[in-house]
């Protein structure tokens, strides 16, 4: 194992909350193999150059930016409100969510041009600060910790502007989305010097090529099916395998085997033609992880 001058490549979770079970399942699934049960701040690979900092998720963009650790893993959100100087290497397909604005049902807003001089509610301010600026209109904007949905119910604000996943907390509290402001996801951001640094370079790079092996494998399923020699040319050319698929000989004469990995949005769409074109006995396997 190599060892950086000094300290360890490290890496900032976040310690407890939404964000935190599926960033660990990633960073063993990659295999790296560490202690997350009783977290402590901080927790050491014991087969990776690594060490995790485990902080809230509002501080991590921070961090990252000033060099407390080289890598976190965080929402869009949180680095786009913080306005921090990180690069992000990788979105990592969890943690989805969306800026909204909302107003109480019955209520006549339809746009952010129509919340002129109201008082919007957010936890959000910096980024609708800069989305009220971008459209020219002048608000009160109040900011609160969390819970922008029960402040009309209160007459604290006449609008809220929080984040939304499944929609469910907006509709208890008959509010009514009336603008997207952005959509975010969880990614991995890097402090930018880190990655200047040779050592750190190469660490970070070995992480990101096992990350894209991980998320990569998770859009893709190995198909396995059987065809008549004769349908060969037109299978192929409906199967988009990684590269081309691998072909194999059956033991009945003018049938051949199959096999190539299919990406998971243009799957069944693939199947239905091959099935067309003669495929049969279609297997489909899971793919655990992919290494190009
Ligand atoms: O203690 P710490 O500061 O670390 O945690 P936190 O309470 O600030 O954050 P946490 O764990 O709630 O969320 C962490 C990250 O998850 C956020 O920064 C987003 O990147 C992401 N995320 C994804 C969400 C949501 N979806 C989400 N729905 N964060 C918050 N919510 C809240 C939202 O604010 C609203 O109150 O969930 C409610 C709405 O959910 P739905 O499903 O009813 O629409
Ligand atoms: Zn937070």
């Amino acid at each position: 194992m190599k060892e950086l001058n000094g300290d360890s490549l490290r890496i900032a979770v976040q310690n407890s909350g939404r964000l935190t079970g599926p960033s660990l399942e990633l960073l063993h699934g990659i295999g790296l193999d560490f202690e997350d049960q009783d977290r402590k701040l901080f927790s050491r690979c014991r087969n990776f150059d690594l060490e995790l900092l485990f902080i809230r998720d509002d501080d991590i963009p921070e961090y990252v930016q000033d060099g407390v650790a080289d890598l976190g893993i965080v929402g869009q959100n949180v680095v786009r409100e913080e306005e921090a100087e990180v690069e992000e290497l990788q979105e990592l397909g969890f943690g989805q969510c969306s800026l909204k604005l909302a107003v109480p049902e019955g209520a006549s807003a339809r746009s952010t041009e129509d919340l002129a001089g109201s008082r919007i509610a957010t936890t959000h301010p910096t980024s609708l600060r800069r989305h009220l600026e971008e459209r020219g209109v002048e608000a009160e904007v109040i900011t609160i910790r969390g819970a922008a949905e029960v402040t009309p119910v209160l007459d604290v604000a006449d609008a809220v502007c929080d984040l939304v996943s499944t929609g469910t907390t907006m509709r208890m509290h008959d509010l009514q989305p009336i603008e997207t402001l952005w959509d975010s996801q969880a990614a991995l951001v890097a402090n930018p010097d880190s990655l200047e640094v040779p050592d750190r370079r190469e660490l970070i790079d070995r992480l990101r090529v096992r990350l894209r092996g991980l998320l990569d494998a998770k859009q893709m399923k190995y198909v396995t099916l059987n065809a008549p020699r004769s349908a060969l040319s037109e299978i192929e050319e409906i199967l988009p395998g990684m590269k081309s698929p691998t072909v194999v000989p059956l033991a009945e004469e003018d049938m051949v085997a199959l096999h190539a990995a299919v990406k998971e949005e243009v799957f069944w769409d693939v199947m239905e033609r091959i099935k067309e074109a003669g495929g049969s006995e279609i297997l489909v396997l899971p793919v655990e992880k992919v290494m190009r």
